[in-house]
């Protein structure tokens, strides 16, 4: 009906969707073959119904193994400019998408394979579409810091290039506070920075990465609400929140739509975004998060509003980018 025509046609950023999470079945069983890596199902089919969670952990231990097709610089780039074309579908027109290079580079493929297969996609696409897009060179938490640390030295030759550094990874037992050092120097580096933080994690991580890491966004962010005062912090300092429904809901973060806390998040007044994370993993993109959530807490057009206009605004374009698309 017409609320329905209205969130596909909206114009809206997406903030929080990983790359080598948006490689569909089909796609991985191409790049399997094109890298002669024999998979452990039969058919597209066959691992589309392998997608079946508990947990963040359970869902992370299958999604690194999907990793292993990205070898090459073309398949980074095929996967990312599958995204972005099916993005621009959707009405997207600023796309901030994570890569977490560490997958890669410890399987033996260079950093500049990985670097130019995605940003020559963004380029294309940026090209063909009208669509804006950047990456973000997300490191993992479940390693250690001197790792993240690692990396970021080896990403600088494409510092003009990135939009920010983030974290992704196991959220517990791994927090925030583990990585102080890594997030300073990302900052004194000049990088913008998010951390995944309150998707398993409790409050205090998400305070954890406001107060000691100092990010400027907060991926997930659901478990905030069980500390007001961290709410006012996030509220006072525009923090937005890159909220993954869909995502939420088949990592059992939340049992059931109905019982996400969007709108509760919408009413204290933060800054929500609602975005894919890993959609074919999840079985949704970004409109088909914002569709399910509108029927699940009948969020009225002027909160479909609000979301589009929030993941403008949170997202790391420039003030007078935003400015024209607002
Ligand atoms: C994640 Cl490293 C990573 N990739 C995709 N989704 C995630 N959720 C939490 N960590
Ligand atoms: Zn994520």
């Amino acid at each position: 009906n017409n609320i329905q025509g209205f969130i596909r046609g909206i114009p809206k950023a997406e903030l929080h969707m990983h790359i080598e999470g948006c490689i569909e079945p089909d796609m991985m069983f191409k790049l399997a073959e094109r890298n002669g890596i024999q998979l452990r199902w039969d058919s597209p089919e066959e691992l589309r119904a392998a997608y079946e969670f508990n947990d963040l952990q359970s869902f992370l231990t299958l999604y690194f193994e999907g990793c292993k097709v990205l070898v090459r610089e073309q398949d980074f780039y095929d996967v990312t400019y599958d995204y972005l074309a099916k993005a621009h579908e959707e009405n997207v027109v600023r796309a901030e998408l994570f890569i977490g290079p560490q997958s890669f580079t410890e399987n033996g493929t260079p950093l500049v394979e990985l670097m130019d297969g995605v940003l020559g996609a963004i380029r294309d696409a940026e090209k063909a579409f009208g669509i804006s897009a950047g990456v973000i060179i997300s490191t993992h938490r479940h390693r250690s810091e001197a790792d993240a640390l690692e990396m970021l030295d080896a990403i600088m030759r494409w510092q003009d290039r990135i939009l920010g550094i983030g974290m992704g990874g196991a959220e517990i037992p791994n927090p925030p506070s583990k990585f102080v050092n890594y997030f300073r120097t990302c900052r004194e580096r000049g990088f913008r920075t998010c951390i995944h933080a309150g998707e398993e994690g409790p409050a205090d991580y998400v305070r954890q990465a406001v107060e000691l890491l100092k990010v400027d966004r907060i991926d997930h962010g659901n478990s905030c609400l069980s500390d007001p005062e961290l709410v006012a912090e996030l509220v006072e300092k525009q923090i937005a929140l890159t909220v993954c429904p869909v995502s939420n809901l088949k990592l059992n973060v939340v049992s059931s739509l109905e019982d996400h806390p969007l709108r509760r998040l919408l009413d204290a007044g933060l800054q929500v975004t609602v975005n894919s994370d890993d959609p074919p993993y999840f079985g949704a993109y970004v409109n088909e998060n914002l569709l399910q959530c509108q029927a699940a807490l009948n969020l009225s057009v002027d909160e479909i509003v609000t979301l589009a206009r929030n993941s403008i605004v949170g997202s790391f374009l420039p003030s007078q980018e935003v400015t024209k698309l607002t």
